[in-house]
C-alpha cells in the first residue's frame, strides 16, 4: 500500500491524527468551507500550548514560571488567565469566530475589527478545575461551538452567546492528566484522541465512545451532604446502599468536572453537582461547562439534566449563569430523576 493512496476508510500506518480526522469529516461534507476545520485546528494548537505550560506548573515555586515573576523578572500570568489568553489570541486572528465567551472574562470577548468576523461562536472554560494544579491532579479545557445568529460580517453579540446547548454544532474538552486527551463530537458519537508529546500530535485512541447504559460509580462532593435538599440526600443514601436488586455504587470524585465526566463517559455512572443552600442555582456554569459536557454525554448515548429539564434545552439568560448538573449513563440519570421528581 503506498501511503499517498490511503482513503478515508482505510487506516493510516501512522494512525489517525486529529487533523486527518477533521479533514476526513470535512471531505464527507460537500458544503464544508474549511472554516470549522480551521477553527478546530486553532483550538487544538491552543490546547497544546496550554498542555506544555501546565506540565511545568509544578516548577513555579522553583523557577517562578507561574503566577510570580519568571527568571527574566517578567510578570507571568496565573495559569487560568494564561490559558484564556492563549485561546483568545490563537482563535481571534483566524477569522472563523465573531465573538467568544470565557469563564475568565465577565463580558463577551469581541474579535478585533482588524480581523474578519467569522461565522462561529466559541465559548470555553480555559482551565477547568485549576484548583487541582497545585496537587498535580487532572484539569482541563472545555469548549463549545455555535453558528452565529447575528448578521454575517458584523461584530458578534451577546445573543450569539446566549444560544441553547441543543444548537451547539460541536463541543469538546482536553483533559490534562496522566496523558493529555482531546474528546470531541459534532453531535453523533464522540471520538477521543491521545496526545503524543514526542510528535506533537493528537492520535485517535478512543473512536466512537459510547457510554454504558448503567455504571457502578457515582461522582459527587459528599462534603456538601448537609447543604443538599432532602431528595438529593435520599438519592445518595440509596445509591451507596446495596440491596437485593443492586450493589453499592463506588464514589469517585476528582474535583474537576472535565476529569470526572471523562471517567463517566468511559466507565459509565453518574456525575452530579446539585443546587444546595449556598448555591441555589448550582455551582457549575451553563454555557461553557454544563452545555458542552451535556452535548458530549448525549452524543455518546448518555443523559444530562438539571433535575427537571434537559440541560441542552435551557434557554440561557446570562453569560455566566449557573445550573444544577446531573449527567452520565441514561439508567443512572433516570434513577436520580425518580428521587428528584418525588
Ligand atoms: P467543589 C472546579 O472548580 C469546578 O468548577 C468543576 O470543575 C468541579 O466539578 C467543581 O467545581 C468542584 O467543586 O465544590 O466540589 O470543589
Amino acid at each position: 500500500m503506498t501511503v499517498g493512496s490511503i482513503g478515508p476508510a482505510e487506516v493510516s500506518p501512522i494512525g489517525t491524527t486529529l487533523e486527518r480526522h477533521l479533514l476526513d469529516r470535512q471531505r464527507r461534507m460537500p458544503e464544508a468551507t474549511g472554516d470549522f476545520t480551521g477553527l478546530f485546528q486553532q483550538i487544538t494548537l491552543a490546547s497544546k500550548i496550554i498542555a506544555s505550560r501546565v506540565s511545568k506548573a509544578g516548577l513555579s515555586g522553583i523557577l517562578g514560571l507561574t503566577g510570580k515573576t519568571n527568571v527574566q523578572g517578567e510578570a507571568v500570568q496565573k495559569l487560568d488567565m494564561f490559558a484564556n489568553n492563549t485561546i483568545v489570541s490563537t482563535v481571534e486572528a483566524g477569522g472563523h469566530v465573531c465573538v467568544m465567551g470565557s469563564e475568565e472574562i465577565e463580558q463577551p470577548i469581541p474579535v478585533p475589527i482588524q480581523y474578519p468576523q467569522g461565522k462561529y461562536v466559541l465559548q470555553f472554560d480555559p482551565l477547568d478545575g485549576s484548583g487541582n494544579i497545585d496537587i498535580n491532579a487532572s484539569i482541563g479545557t472545555i469548549f463549545s461551538i455555535h453558528r452565529r445568529i447575528s448578521p454575517d460580517g458584523t461584530p458578534g453579540t451577546l445573543e450569539d452567546l446566549l444560544q441553547p446547548g441543543r444548537d451547539i454544532i460541536a463541543a469538546g474538552y482536553v483533559v490534562y492528566g496522566s496523558s493529555n486527551m482531546l474528546v470531541y463530537s459534532t453531535g453523533v458519537g464522540a471520538d477521543g484522541f491521545t496526545y503524543d508529546p514526542g510528535v506533537g500530535e493528537f492520535f485517535l485512541s478512543h473512536p466512537d465512545i459510547r457510554i454504558p447504559d448503567r455504571g457502578a460509580i457515582y461522582s459527587i462532593n459528599e462534603g456538601n451532604y448537609h447543604n443538599w435538599d432532602e431528595h438529593i440526600q435520599r438519592w445518595v443514601d440509596w445509591i451507596k446502599t446495596p440491596n437485593e436488586n443492586k450493589k453499592a455504587y463506588r464514589l469517585r470524585y476528582i474535583g474537576a468536572m472535565v476529569a470526572d465526566l471523562h471517567r463517566t463517559l468511559l466507565r459509565g455512572g453518574i456525575f452530579a453537582y446539585p443546587q444546595d443552600v449556598k448555591n441555589r442555582k448550582g455551582k457549575l456554569r451553563l454555557l461553557y461547562e454544563a452545555n458542552p459536557m451535556a452535548f458530549l454525554v448525549e452524543a455518546a448515548g448518555g443523559a444530562a439534566s438539571d433535575g427537571k429539564n434537559r440541560i441542552l434545552d435551557i434557554k440561557p439568560k446570562e453569560l455566566h449563569q449557573r445550573t444544577p448538573v446531573f449527567m452520565g449513563s441514561p439508567s443512572d440519570v433516570a434513577d436520580l430523576l425518580r428521587f428528584v421528581g418525588d
